[in-house]
């Protein structure tokens, strides 16, 4: 029996792992008909045969481990180290989906032997960076790493880890959204899913609002404010949209623009049955949604599901989804340890 915080933690890597993994197969796929998924996620969640179908994991989890393991080793940011764990990931196993132009930060890294390792990623799109949703879909290890931290601090940490990929703030700013996401989940004080009444939608939205304005207010424009100020009006006009309205208003792309606020919607709206899937589970509930949106279902559904797992805890999440999942063990007991390291075990 470990404590609610440690469940927390745990919830928000696993849930970001099962997304990566069960979401995968779908990526790229523009529609999702209601047929195709609905037969995929029951099947999912039902023992067949004495061999359980296993599902492995993409890019996704591949740079999520390497943060998380850099922070615990390094017990902070060292951008030579991460930068050289990504690289090392992606040389052992090139053929987990990473995109398409982030590669060639892995190889000028190692050209130039790491020299200076925030040197390559700038280079990206001409000089002006990438803004791919990579640097958000890695991002929860830091949310729990910078459990503690006071709100600077953890902007600081997010765009640094960021930086080693993506530079252009449609990037890192992604990638301060989904942290900022997690971060506000693992402290909202939801013991068990028989609160979930308790949890108040339009407050937790409000706050995310608020902090990403800060984030924002520099900048000559507010894209991330913007969305999750339409996203507002959606939610108090208490709309239940659907996958089609979902990819419409908020995209399914592999920009983190088009991805993370899409991953923030789904989360909040998996809260409530939906018409299309009857469940009561909402990390099933969460996963549904994601990939019914298509386009970039993985990194979707990861994002949205770590949110789910960081509010409600890995109980939560039926035990079958994990088994199903590629080195669940190792992204369970990485959770142990950044929790083991931010309580100062
Ligand atoms: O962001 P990144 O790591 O890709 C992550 C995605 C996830 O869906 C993973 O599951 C994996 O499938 O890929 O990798 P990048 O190569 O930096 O960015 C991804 C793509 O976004 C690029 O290949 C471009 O198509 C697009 N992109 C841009 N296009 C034009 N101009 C990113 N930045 C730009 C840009 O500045
Ligand atoms: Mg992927
Ligand atoms: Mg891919
Ligand atoms: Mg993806």
């Amino acid at each position: 029996q470990v404590s609610q915080l440690a469940n927390k933690f745990r919830g928000t890597l696993i849930g970001a792992l099962l997304g990566d993994c069960l979401g995968a197969p779908f990526e790229g796929d523009f529609v999702v008909t209601k047929s195709v998924l609905t037969n995929y996620v029951t099947k999912l969640q039902v023992e067949t045969g004495s061999v359980l179908q296993m599902y492995s994991y993409t890019d996704d989890t591949a740079m999520t481990k390497s943060v998380a393991e850099s922070l615990l080793e390094c017990k902070g940011f060292d951008a030579k180290d991460m930068a050289k764990r990504f690289t090392f990931e992606y040389e052992q196993q090139p053929k987990r989906g990473y995109g398409a132009n982030v590669v060639d930060v892995f190889s000028a890294l190692k050209l130039t032997d790491f020299e200076d390792p925030f040197a390559p990623a700038k280079a990206q799109f001409k000089g002006l960076g990438s803004y791919g949703n990579g640097s958000a879909m890695r991002i929860s290890p830091v949310a729990l790493f910078g459990y503690n931290m006071p709100f600077d601090q953890l902007c600081d940490l997010t765009k640094n880890c960021s930086l080693l990929t993506h530079t252009n703030r449609g990037g890192y700013n992604g990638a301060i959204l989904q942290c900022l996401a997690i971060h506000q989940a693992l402290h909202t004080n939801i013991t068990d899913i028989n609160e979930a009444a308790k949890f108040n939608s339009k407050e937790f939205l409000n706050s995310l609002i608020d902090s990403m304005t800060k984030v924002e207010k520099d900048e000559t424009s507010q894209p991330f404010t913007d969305k999750l100020l339409s996203m507002k009006k959606v939610i108090e006009e208490e709309k239940e949209l659907g996958a089609l309205d979902i990819a419409y208003l908020f995209g399914h792309g592999v920009a983190a623009i088009n991805s993370v606020p899409t991953a923030i919607y789904i989360f909040l709206r998996a809260q409530k049955p939906l018409q299309e899937y009857e469940t009561d589970n909402v990390f099933v509930r969460t996963l549904y949604l994601s990939i019914s949106v298509g386009g970039d279902t993985d990194t979707i559904a990861s994002m949205a599901c770590s949110l789910t797992g960081a509010l409600y805890g890995a109980t939560e999440i039926p035990e079958i989804l994990i088994k199903r999942c590629e080195v669940n063990e190792e992204i369970m007991k990485l959770a142990d340890n950044l929790y083991a390291a931010v309580m100062g075990k």
